[in-house]
């Protein structure tokens, strides 16, 4: 069956080969694209504040917006803590996150939707990694597929997960494919995806990916032996 959903994956996957924007311009167009989003994501929250406060998923719409600009813009809250709320000024250890006992005074800790599994088995993301060091190439598309997840003991704020990513890129010519297995976890309070380097690559690169909302993963490719941040892919979900 996972041979099946690979294949079909690297059915998808087309080599983007050398783009040519330079480092600085690729900077210039993230740093335009986040202002864009978090103008639009201010937008939506003031709009759906001004509208009517009865619907019923009013709180969750307005929690999820406050969350993903939280996301963009940080928080008040220190690194292993979980925000509340921008409005509720709450932050509280991420370790109580989706721990069935409510913490927050708003009790936002506990929300179906912060504690929703967004890596179930089968799910996907796909894009285009843009290299800037670690590596001889610039650029490669990237697949994520998770094929294994699961809640390990008391500690029910992490879902650990295992997937396999696979890499393809044209080298002088030739469409070249790697596949890999990896494994790491999913945290609920900051929405973070950690995957260790896969065991069988020489690289030794970890992904660190965070929900950036809309189906879109903001992923980092990090050098395990010193932290080193060699690249940079935003994947689109698929599945
Ligand atoms: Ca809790």
């Amino acid at each position: 069956m996972l041979g099946l959903i690979l294949l079909a994956l690297l059915g998808i996957a087309a080599a983007d080969g050398d783009d040519a924007w330079s480092r600085r311009s690729y900077a210039n167009a993230r740093m335009d694209a986040q202002e864009a989003r978090i103008a639009h994501l201010m937008q939506e929250l003031e709009s759906l504040e001004h509208s009517v406060e009865d619907h019923e998923d009013y709180d969750h719409q307005v929690h999820d917006l406050e969350t993903r600009l939280d996301l963009i813009e940080g928080t008040d809250c220190h690194e292993h803590q979980f925000s509340c709320g921008r409005k509720s000024g709450q932050c509280i250890a991420d370790l109580l996150v989706c721990d069935h006992v409510p913490d927050c005074e708003n009790e936002y800790d506990e929300d179906e939707h912060v504690c929703a599994n967004e890596v179930p088995v089968g799910r996907s993301w796909h894009g285009t990694a843009h290299w800037k060091g670690c590596l001889i190439r610039r650029n490669n598309h990237v697949s994520l597929l998770i094929t294994s997840n699961d809640l390990i003991g008391d500690f029910s704020e992490r879902m650990f997960v295992d997937a396999v990513v696979i890499e393809t890129w044209t080298e002088e010519h030739h469409l070249v494919t790697e596949t890999h297995a990896t494994h790491g976890f999913y945290n609920y309070a900051n929405r973070h995806l950690e995957l260790e380097a896969p065991k069988d690559s020489e690289k030794r690169i970890a992904m660190s990916c965070v929900d950036a909302g809309d189906g879109l993963a903001d992923c980092h490719f990090v050098r395990e032996s010193d932290n080193h941040i060699c690249g940079h892919a935003l994947l689109s979900r698929s599945a």
